[in-house]
């Protein structure tokens, strides 16, 4: 079987500060499962403080999903990105900027991906209590590559 054919586990981060978040990560899991993302599980929704974000940006609403993706991760891309852009995302944008969705592939596996559109673990993940903290409702054993499982790095980030 060719490598873009097998089945993966894969973990995305979530995130939405602009109008009615919970709707809008229901509405992102939906179109994920019509896009072919399998067995999606979701953690708990919290309610985080902007990090590096313009003063006055809204509190973000952030989640994790674990599910299993069939295909390569540019294909995984595409679908995230598309459906960013169908609830409503400027495909133009900035990263300290308030967003309807943000879908990020966290990890894929426990492969370690770099391309021109891709870095796979996301390479700010580790440092982030708003990634983690659902991630490990889902995933504590999960080894994130060079770092450790999931809840051994929560714990070295909730000691920091
Ligand atoms: N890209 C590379 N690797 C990946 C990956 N693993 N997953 C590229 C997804 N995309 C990846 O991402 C910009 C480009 O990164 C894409 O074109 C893709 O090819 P984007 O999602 O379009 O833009 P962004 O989210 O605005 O940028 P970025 O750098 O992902 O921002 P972050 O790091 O996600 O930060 N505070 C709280 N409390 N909660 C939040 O959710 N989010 C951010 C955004 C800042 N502060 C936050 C939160
Ligand atoms: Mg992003």
């Amino acid at each position: 079987m060719s490598d873009s054919k097998k089945t993966v586990k894969v973990a995305l981060g979530v995130g939405s500060n602009i109008g009615d978040a919970k709707a809008n990560i229901d509405k992102a899991a939906e179109l994920l499962e019509v896009g072919g993302f399998m067995s999606l599980e979701r953690s708990s929704l919290f309610i985080t403080k902007p990090v590096g974000c313009v003063p006055g940006t809204p509190d973000f609403t952030n989640c994790a999903f674990v599910g299993e993706w069939t295909g390569s991760a540019e294909e995984l891309l595409n679908l995230t990105q598309s459906i960013e852009v169908k609830l409503g995302r400027p495909t133009v944008h900035r990263s300290d900027e308030a967003r309807v969705i943000d879908l990020d592939i966290l990890l894929f596996g426990e492969k370690q991906l770099v391309s021109e559109r891709l870095t796979v673990p996301h390479p700010r993940m580790c440092e982030r209590l708003f990634v983690m903290e659902p991630l490990n409702e889902l995933a504590d054993n999960w080894q994130i590559a060079e770092h450790g499982s999931v809840g051994s790095v929560l714990i070295r980030l909730k000691g920091e």
